[in-house]
């Protein structure tokens, strides 16, 4: 029987700042918008925010590059207003989990500034540096064929040095040297000094990467024909990271009352994922694994295609289901963030025609329901509780910000020669997973730019905001948003079933429907309740047998204790007819 915690209730609500409401007319989201939205959330019933980062940054990765740990970014506001947002949400009884992004800084971190001067100086050992390697011709090569995720070496040249330094993601995010002590003391140091101030955990950004293996070696051949390739073999989950874990968790984690949530990308088996968040081991609480929001991703990378059937998402949820129930880990659920296109599109859509408005609505409740009743702690991405939809396929690349999506785009062009190139394949898998469609602004009304801003937002708004945004769904008693909210009240009603209970799936090789049950343990000899979870992934009506899920037709309607429709089920013999994008539990 699991234990329990507050951070495995949780209902977490992710904010991606810049997209999320802006007060004074500047196009960017900012740390008031967010004060100005609390009861919206409250009411929502999550119990838990994210921040995504808010700190002192030159944006070349929308914040995810800090030059300063300990201070907020003007464009977001003062670190009066963050104090603010925090009293706001304590009055309301949430918690404020804020981003750690440690893997690496900014380019311009006064750390940085330093390490790069001279080899010489006392920050010398805080990043990673190398020798150059020199080539046939005696020409300058970096020290390996690492390529940074954002495309290009993942080394870059630094004059005053003659050495390369290592950034796996943009040259203006070098990766910080963990195995050197007083970098991981400045890291822990900053940790209590936000935990101090009184917040809740950390999401902590590709916390997985932190140890390389030391002698960086070449990565194998893993794209054909590519110039660079991935040395993530070498870099995820590396030699040292879970004693770093450890430290970090004996030295900052223990001494407080945390959720600590690890970004984990490359990473698939369990069993090295339960290392870093099993019960005993003292590492974190959970980690966000990618096997479900990388369902589309082709051999060649994410913007590749991949067709995937139902079975897929059925063997996924059901591997990390029952493998962290059973041996006591836990589940971050998730499916979708800042770095991901929105869920209608990816797991209804799936690129093909842009379902109409009705119908929509109903996938995104089921949707909903698929991942709010699995075991763990549930995330929700903003834009996510009203069933916000990916960026229109007529935008072309001018309405896309993101520096992933630019740098690919721009490879590719390259590639293809330039100009007026045929690029609509690479727009197809843009539009589908391009992190910029999780981060258009947040749609509030019907008034300019969907109430975002007053000014010129910094991303487009979707088009659709006159017919499909908050104001209209926190009114509506069917909508998206009063949905979740249902939803989230339910799952709080049925922790012992929902959050703590076990799991089964119940359909197999099924392209329309998945099933699955859920249920409570027994103590003390008390009845063990259960609930099963109905859902239809297609447009079209799809039959389920009550058989299954061992239900009998008798008295069903009954026990109906959720679902997307209004009325009776419809049943003959005792197989339902579910409706498009049915969900009933
Ligand atoms: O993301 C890490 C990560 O896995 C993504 O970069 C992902 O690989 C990418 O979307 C490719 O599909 C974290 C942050 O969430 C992301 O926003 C940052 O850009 C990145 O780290 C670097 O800090
Ligand atoms: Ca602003």
């Amino acid at each position: 029987r699991p234990y329990r915690a507050w951070w495995k209730d949780a209902a977490v609500y992710q904010i991606y700042p810049s997209s999320f409401n802006d007060t004074n007319g500047d196009g960017i989201g900012d740390l008031r918008g967010i004060i100005e939205k609390l009861d919206y959330l409250k009411k929502l019933g999550v119990n838990v925010i994210w921040l995504s980062p808010i700190y002192k940054s030159p944006q070349k990765d929308m914040g995810y590059d800090i030059s300063d740990y300990r201070d907020v970014d003007p464009r977001y506001g003062t670190l009066a207003d963050l104090d603010e947002l925090e009293k706001g949400l304590r009055e309301r009884g949430m918690k404020l989990v804020m981003d750690l992004v440690v893997n690496h800084t900014s380019d311009e971190h006064a750390w940085f500034k330093e390490s790069r001067a001279s080899s010489y100086n006392a920050k010398a050992d805080w990043y990673i540096w190398k020798d150059p390697r020199i080539g046939s011709n005696g020409e300058r090569q970096p020290p390996n064929n690492w390529v940074s995720v954002f495309e290009g070496s993942a080394w870059t040249y630094n004059e005053a040095r003659n050495q390369y330094y290592l950034h796996l993601f943009l040259p203006e995010q070098p990766d910080l040297n963990w195995e050197h002590p007083p970098v991981r003391e400045a890291v822990y140091d900053l940790m209590r000094f936000w935990l101090d101030k009184g917040i809740d955990g950390f999401r902590m950004d590709v916390i997985n990467l932190i140890s390389k293996v030391q002698t960086f070696p070449d990565a194998p051949v893993t794209k054909p024909g590519e110039k660079y390739q991935s040395g993530m073999k070498y870099c995820a989950n590396g030699p040292r990271m879970h004693e770093f874990l450890h430290e970090m968790r004996n030295e900052v984690l223990d001494k407080y009352d945390t959720l600590t949530v690890g970004e984990m990308p490359w990473v698939d088996d369990p069993d090295e994922v339960l290392k870093a968040i099993g019960r005993d081991r003292g590492e974190l609480d959970m980690i966000f694994q990618f096997d479900i929001v990388g369902i589309d991703n082709g051999d060649l990378g994410k913007f590749s295609p991949r067709k995937w059937h139902l079975q897929d998402l059925r063997e996924v949820v059901s591997k990390w289901q029952n493998y962290m129930i059973y041996n006591d880990g836990w589940n971050a659920l998730f499916d979708e963030s800042h770095d991901q296109g929105r869920s209608v599109s990816r797991y209804v859509d799936r690129g093909a025609t842009d379902t109409d408005y009705e119908t929509r609505a109903f996938a995104a409740k089921m949707l909903a329901t698929f991942l709010a009743l699995q075991s763990g702690t549930v995330y929700i991405y903003q834009g996510q509780e009203l069933g916000m939809r990916n960026c229109p396929r007529q935008w072309g690349i001018e309405e896309y910000k993101d520096i992933e999506t630019l740098k690919y785009w721009n490879k590719v062009l390259k590639e293809r020669g330039g100009g007026d190139v045929d690029m609509s394949d690479v727009m197809d898998q843009l539009q589908l997973k391009a992190r910029d469609n999780g981060r258009t602004p947040m749609q509030w009304d019907s008034t300019n730019h969907g109430g975002f801003t007053t000014g010129k937002p910094w991303m487009r708004v979707n088009d659709e905001y006159p017919s499909w945004n908050a104001s209209l769904q926190t009114e509506d008693e069917s909508s998206v948003y009063t949905y979740w909210s249902n939803l989230l009240e339910f799952r709080k009603n049925y922790l012992d079933i929902v959050v703590y209970g076990d799991f089964k799936m119940l359909t197999k090789e099924d392209e329309a429907v998945i099933a699955y049950r859920r249920e409570s343990h027994t103590e003390h000899g008390e009845e063990r309740r259960s609930i099963v979870v109905v859902l239809n992934f297609q447009p079209t009506e799809s039959k389920w047998n009550l058989a299954d899920g061992g239900l009998a037709h008798d008295g069903i309607d009954d026990q109906v204790l959720l679902g997307n429709y209004k009325g009776k089920l419809n049943i003959t013999d005792g197989v339902v007819t579910l409706r498009p994008f049915e969900t009933v539990v």
